[in-house]
């Protein structure tokens, strides 16, 4: 049935990119409304051959909305998302606002797409390492009980929005020029540099992103014991996130068997080519839909763990697409 969406968050990266994706996958559409904050009141975007007018987004802007895609941040998830519940919406919200609440379903359609059957009128979207993560993590744990994760994570600048890309290009600018880059969108730039995760750090050394990867792993794969411990870095990519996954399982776990698994799993390509050695780049995955797995490998130094690298677009699978996805599950025209 089409239905009245709203996108919260409309001028941001991942806002856009919901709607290059609705209209790519001919979303069924009654009306579309594009929100964001007073800043961008009354921006013109495109859709459909017409200009949409931004609209700040407030309790009236929400009535009469069937589905509201948010992506704005937690706080604004917070204060908008439960009105559009009661409103009669239903949100899939990409913040991290209600990821960890045992009532709203933390969904990646590829590994637990039964949860989102589930919701009260909420449905999280995963952190964007996490999702891109549990796509490799899921076929394997089907095939033997997995124990413990080492992943070490290489995050594009499109991880703190748009204007940290943008900040990016301008200040690779600058320093091609000689200049001194400034960074005033991240703590750093990132221009020729890298930095541990912007996030907040937590009392145990660990930073917020590393946790919620994680809480959220353990949570999509419903393994609550799972081992994990996560190193997250900020890279100068503009928008793929690149990440290094140690997996120790209950038991040896055949590479043939495991790459076999992988080439077949939703979500994922396989791009692995010893001899040349040619494996998975940001450039590989940027602006496409599949997460490219590759260099899958036996660990050295552990009988029961492999080596693999995985990219993917983190605006598109970490983001936009699993969210889309995810709307799509609940319209019964999932693919
Ligand atoms: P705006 O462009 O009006 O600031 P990104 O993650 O790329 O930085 O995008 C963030 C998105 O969230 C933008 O669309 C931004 O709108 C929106 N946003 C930020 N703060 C608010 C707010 N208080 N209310 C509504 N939308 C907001
Ligand atoms: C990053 N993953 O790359 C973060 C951004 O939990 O949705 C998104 C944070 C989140 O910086």
């Amino acid at each position: 049935n089409p239905q009245t969406v709203a996108i919260l968050g409309a001028t941001g990266a991942v806002g856009q990119e919901l709607l290059a994706l609705l209209k790519e996958r001919a979303f069924p559409i009654k009306e579309l409304r594009l929100l964001a904050s007073p800043r961008s009141a009354g921006a013109l975007l495109p859709w459909q051959g017409q200009n949409l007018e931004v609209q700040p987004v407030s309790a009236a802007a929400l009535q009469g909305v069937d589905l509201l895609l948010a992506s704005a941040g937690g706080s604004v998830s917070r204060q908008w998302a439960p009105l559009a519940v009661e409103q009669g919406a239903v949100v899939i919200d990409n913040s991290s606002a209600f990821r960890l609440d045992p009532e709203v379903p933390l969904v990646v359609p590829e590994v637990n797409p039964q949860a989102a059957l589930q919701h009260k009128g909420i449905i999280a979207n995963p952190n964007c390492t996490t999702i891109l993560l549990s796509l490799v993590l899921a076929p394997l744990a089907a095939r033997r009980p997995l124990k413990r994760v080492i992943v070490s994570t290489y995050q594009s600048a499109s991880g703190a929005g748009a204007r940290a890309m943008e900040e990016l290009r301008e200040l690779s600018s600058t320093v091609l020029a000689g200049g001194e880059p400034v960074s005033e969108v991240l703590p750093y730039s990132l221009a020729f540099n890298l930095f541990l995760h912007n996030s907040a750090l937590q009392a145990n050394g660990y930073c917020e992103e590393e946790l919620k990867m994680l809480n959220e792993t353990r949570k999509i794969m419903g393994l609550s014991n799972l081992c994990l411990s996560a190193t997250c870095v900020r890279v100068p990519v503009l928008r793929a996130h690149s990440e290094a996954v140690n997996l120790e399982f209950e038991q040896p776990f055949p590479v043939q068997e495991a790459r076999e698994l992988l080439a077949a799993a939703p979500g994922l390509e396989l791009i692995e080519d010893f001899a040349a050695n040619r494996f998975p780049m940001p450039s590989d995955v940027t602006g496409r839909d599949a997460v490219a797995v590759g260099r899958i490998r036996q660990d050295l130094s552990n009988p029961n763990a492999l080596e693999l690298w995985l990219c993917g677009d983190q605006i598109r699978k970490g983001a936009a697409l699993n969210a889309i996805q995810i709307a799509e599950l609940l319209q019964g025209i999932g693919r």
